[in-house]
């Protein structure tokens, strides 16, 4: 009897197919989310294993997310010849140690490693010596021959892109992991779960890729070369496509820079209204000089496509800081996409309708900043009527111009270990968090409201809770 059990214990579990990709995030993600956003799936994977698979090169899928304790994953591991993984610098510390664990249990097996963070701090991913292969930038045009035939690559490849996003096939969503058993009833699978942005299923997608704007705290020049945009045919097609499968319920455009390129977005004015199967509402992201360049074209997106969910940059009140960040917005231009949007608001709700909402990107705790540039931030926050807003504090993530300064200046709080990030961690030596947890507390609400409409000093000034992972 013993016999038999140990056998059966050490017996491995053979997987379908030799290789394996392994999606990443923190243990858990996919079965008791923290939060709706660390439940969005990953285009580039996704991107990646539908190429691979249209080639015949299958794959099995795993998740980080989908197990709670490491020694769950380590089970699944045995048979596998090649490992693949999608790294940001917020995964670094998984991927990590899950090539270390595919190693113990698989030591001829090979483990490719390309993303956001093998691009940014190749030097990091070089010191662990798990990662045979480290590619860096976008993997479309390379990951076939680099599966096939790693020997004939270096250790450090450089990706290969597509020239245009009309090159990408439409990800097979079905490719993606799917949720643990408790989620799968809200989760929608392939598609995915509602965020409090729009009503589910929801469909993220794609249509630009790069942005041309250098922010010194993001990391979108130092990534991606420019490419083209997806056609606007190819766009409401795949959303069609995905409707007739899977029925979808609101659009999730995860572009990083959505309102750009004219041109693009008239095409999108004309075609969306009358191509798509429905109007169906999205969230997007646009910047507050743009809209400030080009109102009547941001007007008509949200009255003519539905764009009722804007994410807007504004990171800060104080012009001080916009400029130490490089932004290139200004707090008039804040001002003016605030005031255009309040008024669409109140128009769309005499008439009836929906008002469009803002998604207010903003950041705290910025080098440099005094505590009267955050009570700027604050009223600048209060000014606006139909809002989430989404304050992060400063993350000197690698890539980003400010994040390599401070971390050779040795003053990042997050390097290495310590990369991923909640919202709400101290992330810069020397910043006065205790003072950012009391203003959001609304503990300066009194300075806050100084100088406010006597309608924006009625609104509550808490915002703990709007310190968000997204
Ligand atoms: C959509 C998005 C999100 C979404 C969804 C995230 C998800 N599940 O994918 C949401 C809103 C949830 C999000 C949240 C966050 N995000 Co985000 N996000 C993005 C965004 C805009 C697009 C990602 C994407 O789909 N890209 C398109 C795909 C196709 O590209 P890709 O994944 O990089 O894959 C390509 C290559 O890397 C390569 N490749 C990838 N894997 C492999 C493997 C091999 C073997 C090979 C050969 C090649 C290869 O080939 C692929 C095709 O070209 C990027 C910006 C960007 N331009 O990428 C930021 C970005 C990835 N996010 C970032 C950050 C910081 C965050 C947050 C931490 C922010 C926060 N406020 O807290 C959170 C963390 C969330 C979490 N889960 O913990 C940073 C990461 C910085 C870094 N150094 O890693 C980025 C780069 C934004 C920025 N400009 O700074 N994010
Ligand atoms: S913060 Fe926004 S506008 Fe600035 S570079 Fe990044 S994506 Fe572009």
């Amino acid at each position: 009897m013993l016999n038999f059990l140990t056998r059966k214990r050490t017996q491995a579990r053979q997987p379908a197919n030799k290789i394996l990709w392994l999606d990443l995030g923190d243990l858990g993600d996919l079965v008791n989310p923290s939060g709706p956003h660390e439940q969005w799936q990953d285009h580039g994977l996704g991107l990646l294993r539908t190429i691979m698979h249209q080639n015949g090169l299958l794959t099995d899928i795993l998740s980080t997310r989908l197990v709670t304790e490491w020694p769950q994953l380590e089970k699944q591991l045995p048979g596998y010849e090649m490992l693949l993984m999608n790294v940001r610098s917020y995964t670094f510390p998984v991927a990590r140690k899950a090539a270390q664990l595919f190693k113990q249990v698989n030591p001829h097996g090979l483990v490719l490693a390309g993303g956001m963070h093998a691009t940014v701090a190749t030097d990091e991913m070089l010191d662990v010596p798990e990662f045979d292969h480290v590619c860096k930038g976008p993997g479309e045009k390379i990951i076939v021959d680099l599966v096939k035939d790693p020997a004939a690559f270096p250790r450090v490849v450089e990706g290969v892109g597509a020239r245009s996003m009309a090159e990408w096939p439409m990800i097979d969503r079905a490719l993606w992991p799917r949720p643990h058993r408790r989620l799968r009833r809200d989760f929608n699978w392939p598609l995915e779960p509602a965020c409090g942005w729009g009503p589910p299923p929801v469909a993220t997608l794609l249509t630009s890729r790069v942005c041309p704007w250098q922010c010194i705290f993001c990391n979108e020049s130092s990534y991606i070369p420019n490419m083209g945009r997806r056609p606007v045919e190819m766009v409401i097609d795949e959303l069609n496509t995905l409707d007739e499968r899977y029925t979808v319920g609101s659009v999730v455009i995860h572009d990083s820079m959505f309102f750009q390129n004219p041109r693009w977005l008239k095409e999108w004015i004309d075609k969306y209204p009358r191509r798509a199967n429905k109007l169906w509402p999205y969230w997007a992201a646009g910047r507050s000089d743009t809209v400030r360049q080009w109102p009547d074209l941001f007007e008509a997106l949200v009255r003519e496509t539905n764009w009722d969910f804007i994410s807007i940059g504004f990171e800060s009140g104080s012009d001080r800081i916009l400029r130490l960040l490089n932004k290139e917005c200004t707090e008039e231009d804040n001002y003016f996409t605030i005031d255009l949007i309040n008024r669409l608001g109140e128009e769309f709700e005499r008439e009836g309708r929906n008002p469009p909402r803002l998604w207010a990107n903003v950041i705290l705790g910025i080098p440099g900043e005094t505590p009267e540039d955050a009570f700027k931030t604050m009223r600048m926050v209060k000014s606006m009527r139909y809002v989430l807003p989404s304050f992060s504090y400063y993350a000197p993530y690698p890539g980003s111009a400010l994040g390599y300064q401070l971390i050779a200046e040795g003053k990042s709080l997050m390097a290495k270990d310590n990369y991923h990030r909640f919202p709400g961690d101290e992330k810069v030596k020397g910043i006065d968090y205790a003072f950012y947890r009391d203003l959001l507390a609304g503990k300066y609400d009194d300075e806050v409201n100084r100088g406010l409409s006597p309608l924006d000093r009625q609104k509550p000034g808490v915002y703990t809770e709007a310190l968000t992972k997204a």
